[in-house]
């Protein structure tokens, strides 16, 4: 690591404490974070300070590194069911006396720091018994990363806290309760159980509260503890983010410790807002970055034919469609729409839905039900894993791209009333294509339904962009899906098949039928971009070209990665992994997701780089070679 400060704010007013807190962060960081920690102090509600004191110190470069406690949220109704529980925790850590403990809460309310109590004998070790223990020198190690540093966050900064005390010599316990009258959220911490938060564990306007650090060993040994509390700098890897309210109610605590357990496991997620139109490069938290993450493959979402086609679609036929398709909803540039998505797939008629999962979820449900199968790839797309589980179908799982084991289960299924096979043409996390001339023919050899999505393949796969019966030359299945939200930079889904399908599915869908047609300014939006997509293929070849470069810089440098679409996944296994990876390329200015289960298998996390026509080449040499950087072992 770089050379690393410790940056601390203390502010007050007339005396009395009004905020403080401290980071540690790379020289880089330094004058960033003191100033807004003093935009803090400056905005305080307790009340604007006559006294700021920011001390900045340089630390030695070898910073312990510490893995934060696990957490735990306990969910409890009253503050005698949080005592009688913070009594029962402390008893599983050995220490008998925990009601004689928590009632000295009301000595430490006047303490700056904690009180450090002999476990056995409830007497104080520490020496300066008016200001109590304070642990110091320590972070969250993700703060910058995460944007988070200089925002006040009770919840991590507790952790980190209760994660330095829990690994200093001779702790064996912590008890917790806030001396904020309205926050009564407190946690017991040991080694063994982690930090287990108990939601009450004081009355609201109690304004008692503190800490106690429980001590066990040799007196000699006292000094010891206090020099590593107040005086050894730690970073704490893996502090999780607070999952929901602190006073949920009981209903809401399983809801709480399953966002704990994704957390720990690397497995939460968040939204990330960009600044301006989808393109590839994105403002991110304040920072332009080079975005490897698009759908918007054609670069067409913010294409000013595209965008303008919108506006005026949405001063003729207004922002919403106001109905369902089958009763006010229809309007001319749905019907456009759909005339030229059959055109362009070469089918006889098309269907638009709301969206791509919508129409998922809509044609499968429509064309199996009970006491039929359908069968479906391991790794399509979990709209399409919906649709099954929705239809009611018998569902067979068959092996990615397998088609003996299609085969062979589709010949199991010979008493079945209906048989649909269902396949990504282009794997979303994968990026590879379905072969589908072998697919066709063995479906057809058994009389099934064939359905292809061809939500990553339009505008991408075949020569001029139409999908995988341009590429292999072959004709269409039966059921064609696709999107309007990727390569064509709008938004909606749609089905193309024959007059008699569309038919069906216009009756029979549920989804088409229940919602509300998607608005005419998206419908106008996407048809553009058809129109220009059919005009101009040469975005599809500077795609290829674009996918071929980047490729070629990888391989060149031993990282082996397939180019047949513009998905290139780069599987890195462990998600902290894969989450670390995309964390340094953000660092390097690069947006590359980290793609983790349910999206994909456990332990099969990976970057997922997704390229635009619109990158230039230069862009594309430099992710290669901070991706070749990042994965050196
Ligand atoms: N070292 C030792 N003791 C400290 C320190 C420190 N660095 N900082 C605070 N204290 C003592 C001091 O006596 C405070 O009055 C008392 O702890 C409470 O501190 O939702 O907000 O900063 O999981 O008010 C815990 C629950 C919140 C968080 C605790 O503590 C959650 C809190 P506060
Ligand atoms: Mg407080």
């Amino acid at each position: 690591m770089s050379e690393t400060y410790s940056v601390k704010m203390r502010a007050s007013s007339d005396g009395h404490h009004v905020s403080g807190a401290e980071k540690i962060v790379p020289a880089a960081s330094v004058s960033k974070v003191a100033s807004r920690l003093v935009e803090r102090a400056l905005s305080h509600e307790r009340g604007t300070p006559d006294f700021i004191n920011v001390k900045i110190e340089s630390l030695p470069s070898d910073i312990l590194r510490l893995k934060a406690l696990p957490v735990k949220t306990h969910v409890v109704a009253t503050p005698a069911e949080g005592r009688a529980l913070a009594a029962q925790l402390l008893a599983e850590a050995g220490i008998a006396n925990a009601d004689e403990i928590m009632a000295r809460f009301s000595e430490t309310h006047s303490l700056r720091g904690a009180m450090l109590l002999d476990a056995d004998t409830l007497e104080r070790l520490e020496p300066d018994q008016s200001r109590g223990v304070r642990a110091t020198y320590m972070d969250d190690a993700a703060a910058l990363a995460k944007g988070t540093a200089g925002v006040k966050n009770h919840y991590a900064e507790a952790i980190v806290l209760a994660t330095k005390v829990q690994n200093a010599p001779n702790i064996i316990a912590e008890i917790c309760v806030s001396d904020d009258p309205d926050y009564v959220t407190g946690y017991v911490a040991t080694r063994e159980l982690g930090y287990r938060r108990i939601t009450v564990l004081k009355e609201k306007g109690d304004p008692n509260g503190g800490r106690i650090f429980l001590y066990r060993g040799s007196r000699d040994e006292v000094a010891k503890t206090i020099e590593f509390l107040e005086k050894t700098p730690i970073l704490v890897d893996d502090v999780p983010t607070l999952p929901s309210a602190a006073n949920a109610p009981r209903r809401f605590g399983a809801l709480a410790d399953a966002l704990d357990a994704r957390q720990a496991a690397g497995l939460s997620r968040r939204c990330r807002t960009l600044g301006g139109p989808t393109g590839p490069t994105a403002i991110v938290d304040g920072r332009e970055l080079v975005v490897f993450a698009s759908n918007d493959y054609l670069d067409l979402a913010r294409d000013p034919r595209v965008v303008k086609a919108a506006a005026d679609a949405a001063n003729e036929f207004g922002a919403g469609s106001g109905g369902a398709r089958l009763t006010t909803g229809t309007q001319p540039p749905h019907v456009r729409l759909e005339n030229a998505l059959a055109k362009f797939k070469g089918s006889e008629a098309a269907l638009l839905y709301g969206t791509g999962y919508m129409a998922n979820v809509g044609a499968i449900s429509a064309l199996v039900g009970k006491g039929d199968a359908v069968l479906s790839d391991e790794l399509n797309h979990a709209s399409i894993i919906d649709g099954c589980r929705l239809s009611g179908a018998d569902v067979l799982v068959y092996r990615h791209g397998d088609m003996e084991d299609l085969d062979r289960k589709l010949g199991a299924c010979r008493e079945h009333r209906r048989r649909l096979a269902v396949s990504d043409g282009v794997f979303s996390m994968d990026g590879d294509i379905l072969d589908l001339p072998r697919f066709l023919e063995v479906t057809r050899r058994h009389d099934a339904f064939s359905m292809v999505d061809e939500a990553h393949a339009t505008g991408i796969v075949g020569r001029t962009g139409r999908g995988l019966a341009e590429y292999f030359g072959c004709e269409l299945p039966d059921v064609l899906m696709g999107t309007l939200s990727k390569a064509l930079g709008s938004e909606g889904g749609f089905v193309c098949g024959s007059k008699l399908l569309v038919e069906y599915l216009r009756n029979m869908s549920r989804p088409f039928i229940f919602s509300t047609a998607p608005g005419a300014p998206a419908m106008a939006a996407a048809l553009t971009a058809l129109e220009v997509l059919i005009a101009e293929p040469g975005r599809v070849a500077k795609l290829r070209e674009n996918v071929a470069l980047f490729v070629s810089e990888l391989v060149c440098h031993g990282v082996a990665v397939r180019g047949e679409t513009a998905i290139v996944p780069i599987v890195v296994g462990d998600e902290k992994r894969a989450l670390a990876a995309s964390a340094a390329l953000e660092e390097l200015g690069f947006l590359v997701p980290a793609i983790r289960y349910p999206t994909v298998a456990r332990g099969a996390a990976r970057l997922r780089v997704a390229l635009m026509s619109a990158h230039t080449q230069e862009q594309l040499c430099a992710a290669a070679a901070s991706l070749v950087e990042i994965l050196k072992p």
